[in-house]
């Protein structure tokens, strides 16, 4: 059995004083440059848009943050502009030790689709390719730690077991948004996946 660690979106935007900030992002990075060695393969990923993307409020007229619109993929919702491709904001944090990562997946780059899940875009078709890299390393056994729980760490984990895959989701180091019962959504639909909580 082949172990992965995937740390999602562990950036200075979803960390406090970021444009998406999630209460508490910042203390979960300690721990999990502890664990990191405890696996035999560690995946980092990026959420990676382009000014100007789809799921920004900023990008539709007279759209609040946080409000929901619906998309040809389905409801979206509009956040604050957050991780542009290159700025401070999609950094990792700066105390996250990515020496260890054998694989970074950068994912919402298409302008015209969100991707909360680091397997599939938004629209639960278009690939990212971490599953073809988990697959060819025989990496079946998924430990997913990071940011933010009810959305990015929900859709990953939520798709792998679907693909398959052995998920268990590290609660303790995990943060959420929560918002609109959000967190309790993404529980709910995570265990129903499948998926195990320590
Ligand atoms: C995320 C909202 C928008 C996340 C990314 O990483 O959970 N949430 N983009
Ligand atoms: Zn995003």
């Amino acid at each position: 059995m082949m172990t992965a660690l995937i740390v999602i979106d562990v950036q200075n935007d979803f960390c406090p004083g970021g444009a998406l900030a999630v209460p508490g992002g910042d203390e979960i990075v300690t721990g999990i440059n502890d664990i990191m060695s405890q696996y035999d393969c560690v995946v980092l990923t990026q959420d990676w848009h382009p000014a100007g993307h789809s799921s920004f409020a900023s990008s539709h007229d007279n759209a609040a943050p946080m409000s929901v619109t619906e998309m040809p993929y389905g409801p979206q919702v509009l956040w604050p502009d957050h991780c542009i491709q290159g700025s401070q904001g999609a950094a990792f944090h700066p105390q996250l030790n990515t020496n260890p990562a054998d694989m970074i997946i950068r994912k919402g780059y298409n302008p015209a689709i969100d991707s909360y899940s680091a397997f599939f875009e938004n629209d639960h078709k278009t690939p990212t390719g971490l599953e073809g890299y988990l697959r060819t390393r025989g990496l079946s056994d998924l430990m997913m730690v990071g940011l933010a729980t009810d959305f990015c760490v929900h859709y990953s984990a939520v798709d792998a077991a679907k693909l398959g895959f052995t998920v268990t989701v590290r609660t303790d180091l995990t943060r959420a948004i929560d918002f609109d019962g959000s967190l309790d959504a993404a529980q709910t639909e995570m265990r129903n996946a499948g998926v195990t909580f320590i």
